[in-house]
């Protein structure tokens, strides 16, 4: 390791100083874990204090059905297959509710690309969502999908986008980055929106008022330069919206894909991984260790490695449990809140857009069931 390389990369750390291409090049190929700890802690520690934020949110995934056929997708299903679901309504009314009585502020709504089914059915979902428990925030649609409803309906995404938000919608997620490089997304989704139209979706949401997240799906076949890429594009588009509040590094999890014979990433892979994108995302306020892709242990040293967000009590996740994920369905406040004390951090929880939630004082919480309190 160059000595002084490193201690040009430390001074712009400590002076909150742009990262270069090149610099970041240098921290994948030629500095230990630690040291990237480290500096990626006096980053974490300047935005965000001693504070590990957790929400308390549901998953619903409406459809698995999809025309997509991305090689790392263990998710998805075929019109036809036997493993292929559409939610009704009704479920999805059920869902809503149980999501309110579970004390939740968010419902992260993502699923396939329907052959069928069209755009309007989407936009029911979230409006008679919005209609009946107004105050729970919808999270929904990747870009990926919002770029198929525009195909579908031959709108604009922008004109699609208002129109979700007029209906409900809160914000978007970060799905579907996957990684922006020609490339690499060339192979392993060919065919769905590239990197330059889920930037655009993002942008034009950030125009609309509406907040995002960002992802990038690391450890199958791409190389450090391709990551790079994708971490300074989006650095990019933050420079000009300033709309999106977290990134989120997914770990690839390879079981049930078409890629099950890449290895999972490692433990000190997805540490780097989360080390190189805080000192490179210096325009981020929030990284997320998402506790079902990384697993407990991993998202919880993860907070002193750049990380200050653990996601929420998630729930009915089947996007990674259907990939091999052994991370528990769920989990409570009380043991997000105990895992985040253990990382040394304060617990602190909040809604969508970062507001501190503040729970009336006494307030218990029993696994999936209603909030009890005993005051
Ligand atoms: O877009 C799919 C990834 C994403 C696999 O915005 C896989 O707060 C690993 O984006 N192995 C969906 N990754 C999940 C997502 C997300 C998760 C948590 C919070 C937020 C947020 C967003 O999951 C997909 C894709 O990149 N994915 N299959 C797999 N086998
Ligand atoms: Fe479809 Fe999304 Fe799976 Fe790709 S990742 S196949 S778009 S469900």
């Amino acid at each position: 390791m160059s000595v002084n390389r490193l201690g040009i990369i430390r001074e712009k750390v400590l002076a909150g100083a742009r990262l270069s291409f090149d610099e970041g090049m240098y921290l994948e190929t030629s500095v230990d874990l630690h040291t990237l700890g480290e500096l990626a802690n006096i980053v974490r520690e300047r935005k965000n204090g001693n504070k590990t934020y957790y929400n308390v949110n549901e998953h619903l995934n409406p459809t698995n059905v999809c025309v997509y056929r991305c090689t790392f997708c263990a998710f998805r299903a075929d019109l036809k297959s036997e493993k292929g679901y559409v939610m009704s309504d009704e479920q999805i009314l059920h869902r809503g509710q149980e999501a309110v009585d579970r004390g939740c502020t968010e419902l992260h709504i993502v699923g396939g690309l329907h052959h069928q089914l069209p755009y309007e059915w989407y936009l029911n979902i979230i409006r008679i969502l919005h209609e009946k428990f107004p105050d729970l925030h919808l999270k929904a649609w990747t870009a990926v999908e919002w770029d198929w409803f525009a195909r579908m309906t031959g709108r604009p995404t922008k004109e699609l986008l208002a129109e979700m938000k007029e209906a409900g919608l809160g914000s978007l997620p970060g799905g579907g980055a996957e990684i922006f490089h020609p490339e690499i997304r060339s192979k392993i989704c060919e065919h769905k929106a590239d990197g330059t139209e889920w930037l655009r979706i993002h942008e034009e949401a950030h125009q609309l008022g509406l907040r995002s997240n960002a992802t990038m799906l690391y450890g199958h076949i791409e190389k450090p330069e391709h990551r790079l890429d994708h971490l300074i594009r989006l650095r990019e588009l933050q420079d000009r919206t300033g709309g999106f509040q977290t990134f989120i590094p997914l770990a690839f999890h390879p079981e049930n894909t078409r890629l099950s014979h890449i290895p999972k990433p490692s433990g000190l892979m997805d540490l780097k991984m989360m080390a190189i994108s805080r000192l490179m995302l210096d325009n981020f306020p929030h990284l997320k260790a998402y506790w079902v892709m990384l697993g407990v242990p991993i998202a919880q040293i993860a907070q002193s490695y750049g990380a200050d967000d653990i996601d929420g009590t998630v729930v009915h996740e089947k996007i990674y449990h259907e990939a091999g994920s052994d991370s528990p369905q769920e989990m409570t406040i009380e043991e997000l809140r105990r895992l985040i004390v253990e990382a040394g951090r304060e617990p602190v929880e909040r809604d969508t857009l970062y507001h501190e939630v503040i729970r009336p004082q006494g307030t218990q919480w029993t696994k999936g069931r209603k909030i009890v309190s005993l005051l």
